[in-house]
């Protein structure tokens, strides 16, 4: 690599990038250092263990993702808007598309569900923290570097551009020479082990930290859901480290798991790829199952219809989850027994999903429902997802796939699912506990235009295009001619994709008027909620959560408490508490990821090393760290809680 190639120059959209991405960083520095809060910064949120904290940190880097994940798709829209455009030319679409994919998946559906958990999951249950503070703090960190390395590549050594599915050969040296296609699998693989880490913390979390009385079957929807997710999440998860390592090993060291030579197999790549790709997908779907529950049973005023059957419903997706990976190559020829066998499993899923389906809307039927921001997103839901799910059946079926297959139909298929599923669910689930981070509801009007307008948006932009994809025009193509007749539907989508990039306006407004303007939240319970997350105080709870940890005796226990005039927080004595300290660790650890990280992309070996070492010194200095937390005391937590009431 010479040393022109290494920052990327030339472009004028990438200048664009660093020119706003350098002033913006000026800005930040500025700001901290003008109103003295590095300290605060250093102190209250990037050592922090407080699982609250690192949610909200989660979800603000993923909004920061979608914007970037957002820019790319406008990208491609533009360049794909009209026929015979040279906005894009191929290999730089080809980058975005794959940026695009990875991103929105990996750095900003996950990192937003798994934020919404963090924040509430403890709360939800009763629990002080999590059952790994430390390692908390940790995954956030692995995330963020994995995501930083990710990200850096647009402006130094260029993007990778072997789709986010990354399929040999062509992610090989040979067709894909360059630190790109490095980078993902050095950023996947870092974050990675985060999200592996998160899901053994909220495992364990569930398990073992339910306040007294929760039995497992008496858990709030998202709990379930996120207990499953977190399973999903240790099986899958090893699987894509194994298969990222190998390739890291073919393009660094010259191995031949993935290449033809040497006895390798390219499919072995793609067979390993959706055994974790295919559960990801129910990873950033399952959790938005778990939220629409809470926030149609919170806005119906009644209990959740059919919990059993959601449950098992759950489980069962579950398990089908990890049966159908071959339903994303049927084409490629592996016969009519192994075809049939996926096309069933995969249409199998339809069943349990069907029954949540069902049970959403017999939990809405003569319920006293309030059409709330949160409750629009949820009630939107189900007639966009139910879309996606139907052409999903249809590609199941092996046969007509081969008429669907790579076509846009399948690009509208899994758009409809991830966003009327995953980003419809994170939308709602932001607004729905934005009191609880933040001690103020975002304007439910300016709500509701963001809403329709993206809604709106969503159908303008991806409906066209399974009429697009029943006409032939295959996936992943930067340019059409004339002659094709793609242009008027191609050109409706794009100004769709306008559309909602206007509403992810609204709503960064919308979180700027509602800090000037909102009336600030005082009781704790915005909504009326139903479960224990809602007896807390707001903005953001004590660190230690429940002065005394309430006991539960019912299903959906804090509607169960107002029921009987039981006020959780009217406590007679208080009792110290143990919390865990704050730690610097996990992001020292983190600098030294990046180091060995971007060492990596680029071959520095010893760079590598360095790195390597630093990670394992830090693990060696935290096994010889005996800090065991500390207790707040009786004083304190008096203190805070007579703040927190005359917050009232
Ligand atoms: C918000 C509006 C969005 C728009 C306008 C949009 C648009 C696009 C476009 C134009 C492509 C390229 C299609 C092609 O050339 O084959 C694409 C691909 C893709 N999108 Fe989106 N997208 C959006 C949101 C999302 C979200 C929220 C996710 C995931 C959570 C997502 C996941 C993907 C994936 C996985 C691909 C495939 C990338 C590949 O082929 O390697 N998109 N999207
Ligand atoms: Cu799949």
């Amino acid at each position: 690599m010479k040393w022109d190639e290494f920052i990327i120059t030339g472009d004028p959209l990438i200048l664009g990038a660093q020119i706003s991405i350098l002033i913006s960083a000026i800005g930040a520095v500025f700001v901290l250092t003008y109103f003295k809060k590095w300290k605060w910064l250093w102190d209250e949120w990037i050592t922090s263990v407080d699982h609250k904290k690192l949610g909200i940190m989660y979800i603000l880097i993923a909004i920061l993702m979608f914007f970037r994940g957002g820019i790319d798709a406008l990208m491609m829209r533009t360049q794909l808007a009209a026929p015979n455009m040279t906005f894009l030319d191929s290999l730089h679409y080809n980058e975005i598309f794959t940026t695009h994919g990875t991103i929105m998946i990996i750095f900003m559906a996950m990192p937003f569900l798994i934020g919404l958990m963090n924040v509430v999951i403890p709360l939800q249950i009763g629990a002080r923290d999590v059952a790994f503070p430390f390692l908390n703090n940790l995954s956030f960190w692995t995330f963020v570097i994995g995501m930083g390395l990710f990200n850096i590549s647009f402006i130094i050594g260029g993007s990778p551009s072997a789709g986010w599915t990354s399929y040999m050969p062509l992610a090989s040296n040979e067709l894909n020479p360059g630190p790109g296609q490095n980078y993902y699998l050095l950023g996947l693989q870092i974050s990675g082990i985060g999200t592996l880490a998160t899901g053994i913390n909220m495992m364990v979390t569930i398990f073992k930290m339910r306040a007294k009385g929760m039995k497992l079957m008496m858990m709030p929807m998202f709990t379930w859901t996120t207990l499953i997710t977190s399973m999903i999440i240790v099986l899958a998860f090893p699987v894509l480290t194994i298969a990222l390592a190998e390739m890291t090993f073919d393009r660094l060291f010259g191995t031949h798991f993935f290449n033809l030579t040497n006895g390798g197999m390219p499919m072995l790549w793609a067979n390993l790829f959706w055994i974790w790709g295919h559960p990801e997908v129910y990873i950033v779907a399952l959790p938005a199952f778990g939220i629409f529950s809470e926030i149609i049973t919170t806005f119906s005023k009644k209990r959740l219809f059919g919990y059993n059957a959601m449950v098992y419903s759950i489980v069962a997706i579950s398990v089908l989850s990890f049966l159908v990976w071959v339903h994303h190559f049927f084409t490629m020829g592996s016969g009519a027994v192994v075809n049939s066998f996926f096309s069933i499993t995969t249409m199998a899923i339809s069943i349990p999903t069907g029954v949540k389906i069902f049970n959403w809307l017999l939990t809405m039927h003569k319920g006293r429902i309030t059409f709330s921001t949160p409750m629009l997103w949820s009630v939107a839901f189900i007639p966009n997802f139910v879309i996606g799910g139907v052409t999903g059946v249809m590609l199941a079926m092996a046969a007509a796939d081969y008429q669907y297959h790579n076509t846009y139909f399948l690009v509208s298929h899994f758009h409809y699912v991830l966003i009327a599923a995953t980003v419809f669910a994170c939308f709602a689930g932001f607004i729905y506990w934005y009191p609880k981070m933040f001690g103020y509801k975002l304007n439910e009007r300016i709500g509701k235009w963001f809403f329709w307008i993206f809604v709106a948006g969503f159908n303008i932009c991806f409906f066209p295009q399974y009429f697009l994809g029943l006409d032939g025009m295959p996936r992943r193509i930067h340019i059409y001619g004339v002659e094709d007749g793609w242009f008027a539907l191609n050109f409706i989508s794009t100004v769709g994709a306008f559309i909602m990039g206007l509403a992810f306006i609204i709503l960064v407004y919308n979180i700027y008027y509602s800090f000037r303007y909102s009336p600030r939240e005082t009781t704790g319970d915005a909504w009326g909620g139903r479960t224990l997350e809602w007896a807390t105080s707001s903005a953001i709870p004590p660190h230690y959560n429940f002065a005394k940890v309430p006991e539960v005796t019912a299903m959906d226990p804090y509607w169960d408490m107002k029921e009987k005039g039981i006020d959780p927080n009217k406590i007679d004595k208080y009792e110290k508490i143990h919390m865990p300290s704050n730690t610097a660790v996990p992001f020292v650890m983190g600098c030294f990821m990046f180091l060995a990280g971007f060492g990596l992309v680029f071959e520095w070996f010893w760079m590598g090393i360095v790195g390597a070492i630093g990670i394992f010194a830090c693990m060696a200095y935290r096994s010889f760290d005996y800090n065991d937390g500390y207790y707040v005391s009786v004083e304190e937590i008096e203190e805070t809680e007579k703040r927190a009431r005359e917050a009232k």
